[in-house]
């Protein structure tokens, strides 16, 4: 039985994600048996709250203000507005509703006020909340796992070494700092990276690195494939292959046995086969719905229909964790509840 460590080197990583294909996935494909229900992937749903003119300058991210993309700036969603998308998403299927914010840091002031409102409509919904809204100090943190927040979303994105050259307005000990202070109210913590954006295979197992070390391990680990956006520094990087793909799952499965591993954006470019490796390898849980917060995703239908074909089956919200599910249902509020 694999255990969780948090004291695997580096080369270690490096071996892991080196080891031939086939051997790799299977290895890989053992550990989750040990840790999960083998063909359960959690379904969740991805709402842009607000989007656009973000101060900050992510070169892989179409929401940078200083970039010029497709992406028109909208304010704060309404209350009722996000509650008529949530229980659309739960609905059709979704145990798990994110809240994507393009801000820099969250600020005490009227839209907070209106995200608060937003995490207890949602727990009235038996759902999971997740928000990403950027930095958060303490203070913030405990407001939101007051309200029932059930995770904080927050990537460190690549290696501390190559954090630089991919982000300028902030630095890599920032988002660490966000992450403890997720931990310290309570939440559940959200942390993942990008591949495909010229990292080398080093970068990916120093960002694996970085995660492993957390303790504990965040429960939610986000693997994204850049989505190369027109008019971002990153726009003429090449697609990452599916072999990238499906090592990477592979290894975080290996490393953070425990964690969810979330194939997130890039799933356009995988397609059935080779998500379906993703799966054998390990990734438990996908964004369902036909944009993620600015960029395309599959149809919910045709994720209904790879479930079908590969016999996979929708977690439920809250497995395995009655006592946040208790929390999140006293947060509860009536508020704009439309179903
Ligand atoms: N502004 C907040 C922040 O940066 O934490 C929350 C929203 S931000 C869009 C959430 C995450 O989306 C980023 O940390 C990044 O990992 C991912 N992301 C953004 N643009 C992407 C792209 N073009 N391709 C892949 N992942 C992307
Ligand atoms: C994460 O790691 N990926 C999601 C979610 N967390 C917030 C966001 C992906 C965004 C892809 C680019 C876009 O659609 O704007
Ligand atoms: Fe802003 Fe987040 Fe995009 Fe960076 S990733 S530019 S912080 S919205």
């Amino acid at each position: 039985m694999s255990e969780v460590r948090h004291n695997w080197t580096k080369e270690e990583i490096l071996n892991i994600y080196n080891t031939p294909l086939l051997e790799l996935v299977y290895q890989a494909a053992t550990v989750h048996r040990q840790h999960h229900t083998a063909g359960e992937v959690q379904v969740s749903s991805l709402l842009s709250i607000k989007t656009g003119g973000c101060v900050e300058d992510c070169a892989y991210c179409p929401q940078a203000a200083r970039y010029n993309t497709e992406v028109k700036v909208q304010k704060l969603m309404q209350v009722d507005e996000v509650m008529e998308m949530a229980t659309r998403a739960k609905n059709a299927g979704a145990s798990r509703m994110c809240l994507g914010a393009a801000w820099r840091e969250v600020r005490n002031n009227r839209d907070f006020d209106r995200v608060i409102e937003m995490v207890k409509g949602i727990n009235g919904l038996e759902m999971e909340v997740c928000c990403t809204l950027g930095m958060l100090d303490e203070e913030k943190a405990a407001r939101l796992a007051e309200a029932g927040l059930y995770a904080y979303n927050h990537n460190i994105d690549t290696s501390k070494e190559n954090y630089t050259n991919i982000i300028s307005t902030r630095t890599y000990d920032d988002r660490l700092d966000t992450l403890k202070n997720v931990r310290k109210a309570g939440m559940t913590v959200c942390s993942g990276g990008i591949i495909g954006m010229g990292e080398s295979v080093d970068d990916r197992i120093g960002m694996l690195h970085t995660l492993v070390n957390l303790n504990p391990q965040p429960e939610s680990v986000p693997i994204n494939a850049l989505v190369a956006v027109e008019g971002t520094p990153m726009e003429d990087q090449p697609p990452v292959p599916v072999w990238d793909m499906v090592r990477m799952v592979a290894t975080a499965r290996i490393v953070l046995p425990k964690s969810a591993v979330r194939l997130s954006a890039g799933r356009m470019q995988l397609g059935v086969p080779g998500q379906a490796m993703c799966f054998m390898a390990g990734a438990n849980s996908i964004f369902a719905g036909d944009k993620l917060l600015t960029t395309p995703n599959p149809e919910f239908d045709e994720d209904m229909q790879m479930f079908e074909i590969l016999g996979l089956t929708a977690k439920e919200a809250f497995k395995g964790d009655p006592a946040r599910k208790a929390k999140a249902a006293e947060a509860a509020t009536g508020v704009g509840v439309t179903a």
